[in-house]
C-alpha cells in the first residue's frame, strides 16, 4: 500500500479512512508515539490522523534553545560552540538572525561521486523509483550504505544537534537529478512537530549547480515569521477529507506572506559538496529550470529531534518510522 501512495494522486489520497488503513498495516512504525502521546497529552490513539488543531489547546512547550529570544547571547557562552571549526562557528553565530548555515565543501568528491553512482545502480536495479512527482527519489538511505554514511556523518549529526539541542533522528531522505522547481514553502507543512520547530534538513548539491538547471531558494529570517499550518489558510479539508486543492491554496498562501514581509529571495549557487542546512521554519523552493537538458543532482536528509511528535500537517498523517530507528527516540511505550 505504500509503494502504491507513493506513486499514486488520485482521489484516494484525498480521504483519511486511507491513511488511517496505511496506518493500521504499520501500526509497528508508530509505537514511538504511545509514549509521546501520552508524555505531551494526545488522547488520540496512533493511528488516527493528526494535524496541529489536536494540539492546540494543550500547554504552551518552549520552542528549540536557538530560537527563543536570547538565543545569540546563550550561544556565546556555550563552551561546545567553540569545538566546532571555523567556518561552523561562524555560521552557526548566524543562526538565530538566518535560519540556516552554509557548510562549503562539507562533503569530499570521493563521497559525492559515490552516491551519484549508488542512485544511478539502483534506479537501474529498480531498487529504488522516483514517486508521484516524477522528480523525487525518496528514502534511499535505507538501501544505501553510502547515503547511510552521509546521513549519519558524525560531523554533520553534532552540527544538527547542536543547533537543535537535542538528539536527532533521520526521517527521509529525498535525492534528485532535476531541479524541484518547487514554489516557496516551510518543511514544516510537510513534516510537523509538536512542540513546534523540532525538524531540520540539510540540503546537499552532488554536482555544480547554476542558474540554469534550477538552483535552491531562501528566503534568509523567514525562519522566524508565525508558522503556517492548516488553520492559517484555506485547506478546504472536513472530517473524511484532505481539500483537494489545500497544496495551491497553501503555496498561494506562503506567496502572500512573502509580500507582506517584502521578503528578499537569495540563491544558493552551490559547488558539488556543498551543504546547506535549513530550519524547520525557513521558506525555500526551487529556482526553474533554464536549460531543460540540465541535471541538477542534490539530495536532501529530513531529521526529527528524538523527543518530539512527527507528523505531516498537510495529509494530518502521523510520520512512521521503521522499526530499525524505533529505538532512537528518547521516550519508550514501557517509560
Ligand atoms: O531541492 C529543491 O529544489 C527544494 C527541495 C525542498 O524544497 C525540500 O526538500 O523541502
Amino acid at each position: 500500500m505504500k509503494k502504491l501512495l507513493q506513486k499514486y494522486t488520485g482521489f484516494l489520497r484525498t480521504l483519511k479512512a486511507v491513511y488511517v488503513a496505511n496506518n493500521l498495516l504499520h501500526l509497528s512504525q508508530l509505537q514511538h508515539n504511545k509514549p509521546l502521546y501520552r508524555k505531551f497529552g494526545v488522547k488520540k490513539p496512533v493511528f488516527a490522523p493528526i494535524s496541529s488543531t489536536d494540539f492546540a489547546s494543550l500547554p504552551p512547550q518552549p520552542s528549540p534553545w536557538l530560537d527563543q529570544p536570547n538565543a545569540l547571547q546563550k550561544l556565546q557562552s556555550t563552551p561546545e560552540l567553540s569545538a566546532f571549526p571555523d567556518q561552523v562557528r561562524e555560521q552557526i553565530q548566524e543562526w538565530p538572525n538566518n535560519g540556516y548555515l552554509m557548510l562549503d565543501k562539507f562533503f569530499s568528491e570521493e563521497t559525492v561521486d559515490g552516491i551519484n553512482q549508488e542512485i544511478d545502480d539502483m534506479l537501474q536495479s529498480r531498487l529504488v523509483d522516483f514517486n508521484y512527482t516524477n522528480r523525487k527519489i525518496m528514502f534511499a538511505f535505507r538501501q544505501s550504505e553510502k547515503i547511510k554514511e552521509v546521513v549519519f556523518n558524525s560531523d554533520l549529526v553534532k552540527v544538527l544537534e547542536f543547533i537543535l539541542g537535542k538528539k536527532v533522528i533521520p526521517f527521509q531522505t529525498i535525492n534528485f537529478l532535476k531541479g524541484s522547481e518547487q514554489k516557496a514553502h516551510s518543511d514544516t507543512i510537510h513534516m510537523t512537530t509538536y512542540p513546534l520547530g523540532n525538524l531540520i534538513a540539510v540540503w546537499i548539491a552532488l554536482e555544480d549547480i547554476t542558474s540554469d538547471n534550477g538552483p535552491l531558494f531562501y528566503y534568509p529570517g523567514s525562519h522566524k515569521l508565525p508558522y503556517v499550518l492548516n488553520p492559517q489558510f484555506d485547506n478546504g479539508g472536513s472530517f473524511f477529507r484532505i481539500g483537494d486543492d489545500a497544496y495551491p491554496s497553501y503555496e498561494k498562501k506562503i506567496g502572500q506572506v512573502i509580500e507582506e514581509n517584502q521578503l528578499e529571495q537569495k540563491i544558493f549557487y552551490a559547488k558539488k559538496g556543498d551543504a546547506f542546512v535549513w530550519h524547520a521554519n525557513l521558506l525555500h523552493g526551487g529556482c526553474p529550470i533554464l536549460d531543460p537538458e540540465a541535471t541538477r543532482k542534490s539530495m536532501v536528509i529530513h531529521y526529527y529531534a528524538q523527543d518530539a511528535i512527527c507528523y505531516h500537517e498537510i495529509t494530518q498523517r502521523p510520520a512512521l518510522f521503521p522499526k530499525d530507528l524505533q529505538h532512537q527516540f528518547s521516550l519508550r511505550d514501557d517509560d
